[in-house]
């Protein structure tokens, strides 16, 4: 624990989480004057970045995008050093904003918070250490890939080895060298993990549902010349976050996949390959929308993995099929396709040979018996609502946020719930959440819910909670722009199908930041339409 708070009084605003949202909160809270504290479940700040330390993690945005804009003092002077940065140093890079910005004392780690209820004009938070808190505001900033997906294989707690969590990794060394190591899970975690894995484990068995499309990072260290282009371009990049779909500009050939003869469209999408990254999907203008356009694509990246893989019956597993490409995250990996031709790396495609069950010396499926000393799950998350959903929050009239929300999740523009007066939710489900830059996500968000709460201090406002009719309005509006896009034909956690007994419905909003952007400041600029005051 770093720092308590004094429980009997009443905080103005509670902030729960101290990852990149909850950190900035906090600091443009205490920045006016409020009197605010930050609960924190892990035993340091970060948040995912606290908690995804598997070799092989980093980010799949580039580090110079992946920045707080905010601190133009921050931005000009830390030093990435990847082009793609590691996890532990976006971890350093939220201690240090954490020590910069003196918010170590006002954040309680090692807390989960395990129940909210909305009471006589405050919040009541009770935490898994027995404390109460009483606040007049709360705000989450809980994250979006937060709460755990432990899958439900039968015999997983028989297991005599180790196991391990790809979103729950031990802080300390994690001895691999010389293990029969598995992995069950090729999403981003599991196809960074792998090839990490398989520089040190003896055997390295990788169980496959849904072959994923995947992109190489290119990753590279970053030159001095491309930091101080970035910091003389600080201004354009604020501007970007502003006026871009995603917060950060994603430039493409502004063609027709379809429109471009096939030698053509193999040429552009050879230099979205060679540069790496996730930018190569945005090379022509249809794909995203057009099934024809996006098959063209997806073939492209067909024809990749069997460039890479020597197998013809492994790299015929691996190839991504059945769904658009781009309908589930696009993964971005080092190596992941060219692991597969070690010999000591093995793929179970569990699509031709189920797992019936884990036992105590390995995973039984269909066809084999596969022994292994660790087995690492990187299965996942409940992604978008599972934090919130799992923390017992209780609105006005004791009603069940989980409850509230069983048949999918119900927000006004992602921030905030009619019936959960004073609550405001970072990037909750019903914003752009992982559609956008997460950070500018974050960035906005933060801005806005200090300019209300700023503004409710204004004006003597002791309880402001979404209107229902405004709420309805956006949720046929979230629902109406995916209905746009190819994501609905595809099972995914976007659409919360990862998880069994999930509403299917699909959280994000798809319309882009900056058009998310306008419409919040429309709304803010409108006395906060669609909220009701007293
Ligand atoms: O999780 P996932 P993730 N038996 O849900 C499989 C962010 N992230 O942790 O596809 C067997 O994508 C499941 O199979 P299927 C990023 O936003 C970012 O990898 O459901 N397999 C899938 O293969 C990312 O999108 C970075 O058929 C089972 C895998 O587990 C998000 O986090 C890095 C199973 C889960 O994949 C989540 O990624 C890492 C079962 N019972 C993560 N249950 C960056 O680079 C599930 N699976 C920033």
């Amino acid at each position: 624990m770093t720092g308590l708070c004094n429980l009997d009084a009443v905080l103005d605003i509670a902030v729960i989480g101290a990852g990149f949202a909850g950190l900035h909160m906090l600091d443009r809270l205490r920045e006016h004057g409020f009197s605010c504290h930050a609960y924190e479940s892990a035993t340091g700040v970060g948040g995912t970045w606290f908690w995804n330390r598997y070799p092989g993690a980093r980010c799949d945005v580039e580090s110079l995008d992946y920045s707080y804009l905010h601190d133009r003092e921050l931005y000009a002077t830390w030093q990435w050093s990847e082009r793609f940065a590691t996890q532990p140093e976006i971890l350093r890079y939220a201690e240090h904003f954490a020590h910069r910005r003196g918010l170590w004392p006002h954040i309680t780690t090692g807390t989960t918070i395990t129940g909210a209820a909305f009471a006589d004009g405050a919040w009541t938070l009770t935490t898994d250490t027995d404390e109460r808190v009483r606040a007049r505001f709360v705000v989450t900033a809980v994250g979006c890939m937060s709460a755990v997906n432990t899958p439900a294989i039968p015999g997983l707690a028989r297991f005599g080895g180790t196991v391990l969590r790809t979103s729950r990794w031990p802080a300390e060394p994690v001895e691999l060298a010389g293990r029969r190591v598995g992995v069950v899970g090729t999403g981003s975690s599991g196809i960074q993990v792998v090839p990490e894995l398989a520089k040190t484990a003896a055997e390295l068995v990788v169980f496959q549902r849904t072959a994923n499309f995947s992109v190489p990072a290119r990753n590279r260290p970053l030159t001095q010349a491309e930091r101080d282009a970035a910091v003389a371009g600080y201004e354009q990049r604020v501007e970007n976050a502003r006026t871009t779909r995603f917060g950060h500009p994603v430039t493409g050939t502004g063609r027709a996949a379809l429109e471009t003869d096939p030698a053509g469209r193999t040429a552009e999408f050879d230099k979205g390959w060679a540069r790496g990254g996730t930018h190569i999907v945005a090379t022509f203008t249809d794909t995203g929308r057009d099934l024809t356009a996006n098959a063209v694509l997806a073939d492209y990246f067909r024809d990749r993995v069997r460039e890479a893989v020597h197998d013809p019956e492994t790299a015929r597993a691996l190839t991504p099929t059945g769904y658009p490409i781009g309908t589930k995250r696009l993964c971005v990996d080092d190596d992941y396709y060219e692991t597969f031709n070690l010999p000591h790396v093995r793929l179970v495609d569990l699509r031709d040979d189920p797992i019936q069950e884990v036992t105590e010396t390995g995973i039984r499926t269909t066809r084999s018996d596969h022994e292994l000393d660790v087995l690492v799950l990187a299965t996942g998350f409940d992604a978008f609502t599972g934090a919130l959903t799992r923390m017992g929050i209780t609105g006005r009239d004791g009603q069940l946020l989980a409850d509230t929300w069983r048949d999918g999740p119900r927000s006004y523009l992602g921030l905030a719930m009619a019936g959960f007066p004073n609550l405001f939710t970072l990037t909750g489900p019903g914003s752009t959440m992982v559609l956008s830059n997460v950070m500018r996500a974050i960035e906005h968000h933060v801005e806005w819910v200090r300019d209300l709460l700023v503004y409710a201090r204004e004006h003597d406002i002791t309880e402001i909670e979404a209107i229902e009719s405004a709420q309805d309005d956006w949720v046929a509006k979230v629902a109406d722009l995916a209905g746009k896009t190819l994501y609905p034909h595809t099972d995914s956690y976007y659409l919360g199908a990862n998880i069994e007994g999930k509403a299917r419905v699909f959280a994000p909003f798809a319309g882009g930041l900056d058009a998310y952007r306008r419409i919040c400041d429309g709304v803010a600029n409108e006395g906060y339409r669609g909220f009701r005051t007293a």
